[in-house]
């Protein structure tokens, strides 16, 4: 194929067929030396991406802090003594206003995220609902949100108002989600999940590394996502932000190697996907951010903040983009 030959962009459709790979199938690839698995990994994401095309998100924190949940992980826990500052919805102008600044600024997915367990029906998801058919009027953008979990009926109700995608991680393997969370269970994760791609909502789940897991527990997520009845159309990687306050304030920063064989092995296990090199940005440098796009990565969240903790900025990602000659992936004509 010529490299100007466009390639479908994976996460603007839905329904990716299911995997058929075994635990020991991907142990095998997360296992291969690194040179050789970041070569496979990048031969596979030219095979079905357009090179050097990276698709930018904007996050906005819609419903900050207060949450009941006890992820260790999260800043926005009610339990935890962090910096995070509990705010209450976000008014609909105000959110409107950051959908079309990150339009503007080239970004083609907007996510929303509040700090709940689940969604309750009533005027405050009347609410997002709203606010999902206001950017939709808009255009040029794709809408995600992660309201933690939800019901059919609300499932049914966000695609109607036009959502694209839902995000909901099954942040580790099963074994070690125990250790992580007590509130909820994997299976509820995996419910909400089902939900949402019944109600035709591209699925965009993936986790974090650096939460004290084995390589095990790492395979063990990559298998519990290859094992969904169809592939989650996005996977965000998420390197641990270790925030003073949480369980987790003292797990050292993850390698970056670890980081590059997740990544290259999601990008292996999930071709068509987009793999989002997610949180934990700001404390890498251009050369290990540009080891990551070699290996799959074709997906950042841009802007000077994620939910409530910092991400590199606008300035240092133009800067980055230039260097390694990479390009926004375009909008979808809708
Ligand atoms: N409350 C909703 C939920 O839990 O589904 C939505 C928001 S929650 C912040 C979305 C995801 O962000 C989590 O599942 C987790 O994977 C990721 N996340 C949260 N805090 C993080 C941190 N400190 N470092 C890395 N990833 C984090
Ligand atoms: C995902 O996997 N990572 C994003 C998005 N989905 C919602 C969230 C990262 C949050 C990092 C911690 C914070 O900023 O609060
Ligand atoms: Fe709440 Fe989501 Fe944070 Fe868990 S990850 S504490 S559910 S905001």
């Amino acid at each position: 194929m010529s490299t100007m030959e466009r390639k479908p962009a994976s996460g603007q459709q839905t329904g990716l067929a299911s995997t058929s790979w075994t635990r020991a199938a991907i142990s095998e690839v997360y296992h291969t030396p690194l040179i050789e698995l970041v070569s496979q990994a990048n031969t596979v994401h030219r095979d079905h991406h357009q090179p050097g095309e990276i698709q930018v998100c904007v996050l906005l924190s819609v419903k900050t802090g207060g949450c009941p949940e006890d992820c260790s992980y999260c800043p926005q826990a009610a339990r935890y003594h962090t910096d995070v500052t509990a705010q209450k919805l976000m008014p609909n102008d105000n959110v409107l206003e950051a959908a079309r600044a990150a339009r503007e600024s080239g970004a083609t997915r907007f996510c929303m995220g509040a700090a709940w367990r689940e969604v309750k029906d009533g005027p405050q998801f009347d609410h997002i609902l709203e606010m999902v058919r206001a950017i939709k009027a808009e255009g040029g953008l794709e809408i995600c949100c992660t309201l933690g979990m939800l019901n059919d009926s609300q499932a049914a109700r966000l695609k109607e108002a036009g959502l694209d995608a839902y995000n909901h991680n099954l942040d580790t393997s099963p074994e070690y989600y125990g250790e992580i969370i007590h509130t909820r269970t994997y299976e509820d994760r995996i419910r909400t999940l089902g939900r949402v791609r019944e109600a035709g909502i591209s699925v965009c789940c993936g986790g974090i590394v650096g939460m004290g897991e084995s390589d095990e527990d790492r395979i063990g997520l990559l298998e519990s996502l290859a094992s969904l009845p169809e592939a989650p159309e996005s996977v965000p990687i998420n390197a641990l932000v270790a925030v003073e306050g949480t369980p987790l304030e003292d797990q050292p920063p993850v390698p970056i190697w670890d980081m590059v064989r997740m990544i290259a092995t999601a990008r292996i296990l999930f071709p068509s996907s987009m793999v989002r090199l997610s949180a934990g940005r700001v404390g890498m440098t251009e050369m290990d951010q540009a080891l990551c796009f070699l290996a799959g990565a074709n997906s950042i969240f841009s802007g000077e903040k994620l939910l409530t903790t910092a991400n590199p900025g606008e300035d240092r990602d133009a800067q980055l983009f230039a260097r390694l000659g990479l390009r926004p992936l375009p909008a979808r004509g809708d």
